[in-house]
């Protein structure tokens, strides 16, 4: 494995990080805002699987797509058993509006990098070892988290899924087909599913745990349990200058009050809760609104108080709406539920980890969702966290230090030698 220079300090494997990372790093950017715009499915997503396609092809990896979406890079040493108990190891390209650049391709390229410190060890894996790239894993653009691995585990139906729209009213089908896939093709893959033996997934950490505790990297204990609603808000259209205040059903009165009281709730419960994404119809300046949309995001560390968070917040809605005679519904569209990883493997790549990078590994929870967290329901799961300075996440100024993000690949290759060794 490479090694920092005792003397210089030089760190052959920061440099290795800073150059395969700059290859991606234009790739989907906002130069007005420094954030990613790469949609599941669109042009910047897309050159982000080509470009993995390539790196990991380059590597001697055999590189397929399942039929969600999928990418999958086989690492198989000549003897090894390709039908075998993989070990999996991946994340996500696709952002937020404007997201981070780390959110999910920090796991790819370490991935990668991973590989390439295990070959030059000489490590030879007794299993496969594939590196996995998920489909939708944000739902940013169809609106349901992780999409290509709940379809890959069974977690939505081919049909429901293929059927989710985009903004532009665009469908999943259609997307996939504009792309080369085949929509025909989506749904369960129980034998690829049979393949994972584990699947460890690396990852930004999306707060400021590591930061406090001085440590590189982490390991992770759970997630919340967490969901998206969709809120709709119905009035009465009218003019702006002509309608009287107290003839009004104005939906978007009701959306502010159920804004206010999310945050309210969240914070009386210990919840989070996000109303970040709204709609507005007819959206004019001299109108008052007919309809409102609003997405709310809403997570707690256990079922019980997300629960009572979304059933204050329907209830405050609800109550607002009959005061300003407009309507409003509440849509589940996401259900994460609680997940809480395999605390012996967690225990595992904990101590591989600390003997191999010589440092103390901490065990923390994370509120933010992962493909990870729908493969744990299915076959034992982890996931690695790499330090993050500010904690700023699902925006440009999220970040890891490139030395971090080496000590990340030190720690994926350590997992990764302990949990494919004989
Ligand atoms: O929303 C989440 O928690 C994740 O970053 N997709
Ligand atoms: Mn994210
Ligand atoms: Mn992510």
């Amino acid at each position: 494995m490479t090694a920092a220079d005792p003397l210089t300090g030089d760190d052959p494997l920061v440099e290795r990080f800073r150059t395969l990372w700059a290859e991606l790093a234009g790739i989907g950017r906002d130069p007005a805002t420094g954030g990613y715009l790469r949609y599941a499915w669109s042009p910047a997503e897309l050159a982000c699987r080509d470009w993995f396609v390539a790196e990991a092809t380059n590597r001697g990896l055999t590189v397929r797509a399942d039929g969600n979406g999928n990418l999958w890079a086989d690492w198989v040493p000549a003897g090894v058993n390709p039908a075998g108990p993989a070990v999996v190891t991946g994340s996500h390209f696709d952002s937020v509006p404007h997201g981070g650049g780390y959110d999910g391709p920090l796991g790819i390229v370490s991935a990668l990098l991973a590989v390439d410190e295990l070959r030059e060890q000489g490590f030879v894996p007794a299993r496969p070892v594939i590196v996995a790239a998920f489909a939708e894993e944000e739902g940013s653009r169809f609106g349901l988290a992780c999409l290509g691995s709940r379809l890959l585990t069974g977690g939505v139906t081919a049909a429901r899924a293929l059927a989710l729209t985009d903004a532009a009213g665009v469908m999943l089908a259609e997307a996939m087909r504009a792309a080369g896939a085949d929509p025909a093709a989506a749904g369960p893959d129980p034998a690829r599913l049979a393949r994972i033996g584990v699947f460890v997934e690396l990852h930004v950490e999306q707060g400021r745990a590591l930061v406090d505790l001085d440590a590189p990297v982490g390991v992770a204990s759970m997630i919340w349990p967490h969901g998206r609603w969709r809120l709709e808000f119905t009035g009465a259209g009218d003019h702006a200058g002509t309608t009287r205040m107290v003839d009004r059903r104005d939906p978007m009165l009701t959306c502010a009050h159920t804004v206010l009281a999310a945050d309210a709730n969240a914070r009386w419960l210990g919840g989070h809760a996000t109303i970040g994404r709204v709609e507005v119809r007819p959206n004019a300046t001299n109108a008052v609104p007919a309809q409102v949309h609003a997405w709310l995001d809403a997570r707690a560390a256990d079922p019980r108080t997300l629960a009572e968070l979304v059933e204050a917040i329907t209830a405050d809605a609800t109550a607002r709406a009959a005061s300003d005679g407009t309507t409003v519904t509440v849509t589940p569209e996401s259900d994460s539920p609680l997940v809480a990883f395999d605390p012996a493997l967690a225990e595992q790549i904990r101590t591989a980890i600390g003997s191999g990078l010589r440092v103390d590994v901490p065990v923390l929870p994370t509120a933010a969702g992962h493909d990870a967290g729908i493969l744990a329901g299915h076959v034992p799961t982890a996931m690695i966290f790499v330090r993050n300075p500010t904690g700023v996440s699902h925006a440009p100024g999220e970040y890891a230090t490139d030395d971090d993000c080496a000590a990340g690949v030190r720690a994926l290759a350590a997992a990764l030698a302990e949990l494919a060794a004989e």
